[in-house]
């Protein structure tokens, strides 16, 4: 007879290895953009239990959690060594934050952590917690970990418990397992979230997204993507920042918005996958959108097709944060390209799509003209051409 321990344990394994080898399969009927996929791909399902629960039957009877998990999100991600490989946020039940290392022979299922979450060096003791890590090869060689450090605002009031900093923490590493940390980027503004680094020299300087912002929630004056160039990576330093995609309003980054990963190249420029955040009854809606940049100029935008690309849908539309789709990963393969997503702060999913469709997309979508009567006239247009084209191929008509 199995005694509570061993029956908890037996049943803990099931459900961990049920969804580890569980295969994603494209779902049908998709927007002809992108694909989604059946099953998220990074959960907290996810984590080894060896990371929750202590194994010593003496110690721990009752297969309890000792070290329960939250949530696993806003995965970075890099193709490396044959696999596709996750830096994912992982949160604790303690609301902490760390990096971990998945990795996937397809990019699409199978995601396995690697033993040990990653040991960032501890540089600074204000730092309370750790997220969002852009993973970039640049051509300098080395592979850098961009992500928000959080501190707790000193200036505050006294009771107020909840302001917080956030900051530029940069790291670097040619593996993914041992990793440099270097000075945090400096920059004239208040607070920066979502910063990038673009993955080669311009004009022979390191070159970055940045996100500048007032406050912690609130962007203030600062909210659109910015880009400012570095002569050191060691000890970033943004002098001058200029705003490459601001926020605007009544759009879907009316409140704020932040690059995603870093952008890829392409024949018709940088492609670039971002988010944008808009106000509603109902508190902050998250989306993802896209533009492109010009080749030689990347912090000038020559399409920005208008309007959300990947919305929060059915089960992704809740969770700790809720109606939030947010990403700061993207790998392109041979033409592939994988988006990876977070839903509503909680779990990990990938889109798929190639660099062909992602620039037609880009190119051929009308830009948010702003005002409804020009949103009237777009869909007038596209009705009125595709009625002339029935007229002589009745075969395409829907209503045949
Ligand atoms: O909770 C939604 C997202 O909020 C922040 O994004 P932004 O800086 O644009 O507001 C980040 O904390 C992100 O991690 C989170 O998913």
């Amino acid at each position: 007879m199995e005694n509570v321990f061993q029956a908890r344990m037996k049943a803990v394994h099931e459900r961990y290895k049920e969804t580890i080898q569980r295969e994603n399969k494209k779902l049908e009927n998709g927007n002809g953009i992108y694909d989604r996929y059946e099953h998220p791909i990074l959960t907290k399902e996810h984590v080894p239990p060896y990371w929750i629960y202590d194994y010593n039957e003496e110690t721990n009877p009752y297969f309890m959690e000792r070290l329960g998990m939250n949530v696993v999100f806003n995965p970075g991600a890099i193709y490396l060594n044959g696999k596709f490989h996750l830096v994912a946020r992982v949160e604790g039940v303690d609301r902490k934050s760390f990096f971990a290392v998945a990795e996937s022979d397809n990019g699409i299922d199978g995601f396995k952590f690697w033993d040990y979450p990653v040991t960032l060096p501890d540089t600074n003791e204000d730092e309370v917690n750790v997220y969002d890590m852009r993973l970039v090869q640049h051509e300098d060689g080395y592979i850098y970990g961009l992500f928000c450090s959080e501190r707790k605002d000193k200036s505050a009031p006294p009771g107020d418990t909840s302001s917080a900093i956030a900051q530029c923490g940069i790291v670097r590493t040619k593996d993914l397992k041992t990793w440099e940390r270097l000075n945090d980027l400096e920059t004239k503004s208040a607070q920066q979230r979502n910063v990038v680094l673009h993955p080669e020299f311009v004009n022979g300087k390191y070159a970055f997204y940045t996100r500048p912002q007032d406050d912690f929630i609130e962007a203030g004056t600062g909210g659109g993507i910015g880009w400012g160039l570095s002569d050191s990576i060691e000890k970033a330093k943004i002098d001058e920042e200029l705003i490459v995609d601001p926020k605007e309003y009544h759009t879907i980054k009316e409140v704020k918005n932040g690059q995603g990963d870093a952008p890829i190249k392409t024949d018709k420029g940088w492609l670039h996958v971002a988010h944008g955040v808009r106000n509603t009854a109902a508190g902050l809606r998250y989306t993802i959108y896209v533009f492109l940049t010009d080749l030689n100029e990347p912090w000038k935008v020559t399409h920005r097709p208008g309007g959300h690309f990947i919305a929060p849908e059915g089960i992704e539309r809740v969770g700790d944060v809720s109606n939030v789709v947010f990403t700061n990963g993207l790998i392109e393969k041979d033409g592939e390209v994988f988006i990876y997503y977070a839903s509503s702060d909680t779990r990990c999913h990938v889109a798929t799509t190639t660099i062909d469709r992602l620039l037609d997309y880009a190119t051929n979508t009308p830009e948010d003209k702003l005002r409804s009567t020009y949103s009237v006239e777009q869909r007038k247009e596209l009705i009125g051409n595709n009625l002339s084209l029935f007229e002589k191929n009745p075969e395409l008509d829907p209503r045949n």
